[in-house]
């Protein structure tokens, strides 16, 4: 009876021990280390696996922080493991912060790029990449009225020959509507998830500490080779902010994609379907005319009718009394 009993607990304990593996294995499955930054970062020295940085990026055991709060910073990070993934997912935690409560800027980029490590205008990196950047944008360069407020996040895909528009926010290169995002000065990490799976782009964020995926926006049709890298950049200007990165989470997604595929795959070159043209850049419309302007116009212009009407009135008055004199 007692052996019976023995044996069912330990049959128990295998099934259970044996659930926990499986679901070991299947979180960490699709995880690859060697696209991923996992905390604590410093190990040996200075160097991070897997990843370099270039400009005003500082190390910590629990944080890597592309800009300090100071004017004119400038930080980037980039994994340099090409991706042989066709189909993946990145988590990236992050956080920013400062003192500023009004002005703050100017924002932090997540990009996969075929050049590395080319420090430049757009967010820290160079611009006329080839690729695909996401943009949290925190500052609004735009003089002129926006149909969004600020953080904003977007993205582009770009062949090399497009250049980002700061004046405009990048509005007239993005790949569609992005989404206006909260993620400043808030006591808890803030995260954004970048799906590319079957040429189809989706965005998420989960920036209010709940545990959950919020979609920007999903997009088709969006062609990516493979061989390119991840990096993240963050600058500031005039204005400020911390810029941090806390997690990398590059999940592989594929199956039954072969290693042919991902040859063919590396030849491409980035295009988006749905994108809409650049525009050129103009500049802003004048402004219309004011309301005191439009007042005069009126006024003057009522002036005139009167003066019209008074002077057929007495024309017509003096015409009739001529009359009656004959
Ligand atoms: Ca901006």
């Amino acid at each position: 009876m007692q052996y019976i009993y023995l044996k069912c607990v330990f049959l128990v304990l295998f099934i259970f021990g044996a659930l926990i593996a499986g679901s070991a294995v299947s979180s960490n499955e699709y995880l690859k280390r060697e696209h991923s930054l996992i905390r604590p970062f410093q190990g040996v020295g200075v160097n991070i696996q897997y990843w370099d940085f270039l400009g005003h990026t500082m190390i910590t055991n629990n944080y890597i922080r592309l800009t300090p709060d100071l004017q004119s910073k400038s930080g980037a990070l980039w994994n340099y493991s090409p991706v042989l993934s066709r189909n993946w997912e990145v988590q990236v935690t992050f956080r920013v912060h400062g003192k500023g409560t009004e002005l703050f800027g100017d924002g932090l980029a997540i990009w996969y790029a075929k050049e590395r490590m080319q420090p430049g205008p757009v967010f820290g990196s160079k611009d006329h990449f080839l690729g695909l950047v996401v943009i949290l944008d925190t500052y609004s360069n735009h003089n002129g009225p926006h149909n969004h407020q600020h953080p904003y996040l977007s993205a582009m895909v770009n062949n090399g020959t497009w250049s980002y528009d700061h004046d405009r926010d990048g509005t007239h290169t993005q790949l569609c509507e992005g989404c206006e995002v909260r993620f400043r000065n808030v006591d808890f990490d803030t995260h954004v998830s970048i799906r590319y799976e079957n040429d189809i782009l989706s965005v998420a964020t989960d920036l209010e500490n709940k545990g959950e995926w919020k979609s920007c926006f999903v997009v088709n049709g969006v062609e990516l080779p493979t061989g390119y890298y991840f990096g993240m950049s963050a600058t500031t200007g005039d204005l400020s902010d911390n810029h941090d990165i806390l997690a990398f989470r590059f999940y592989d997604l594929d199956s039954n994609v072969t290693p042919d595929d991902i040859l063919a795959r590396s030849k491409i070159i980035p295009n988006a379907k749905s994108y809409e043209p650049p525009r050129a850049h103009k500049d802003d419309p004048k402004p219309s005319m004011s309301n005191a302007k439009i007042f005069f116009i009126l006024l003057f212009g009522m002036l005139i009718v009167i003066a019209v009407a008074i002077f057929a009135i007495s024309y017509f008055k003096e015409k009739n009394n001529r009359k009656r004199f004959y």
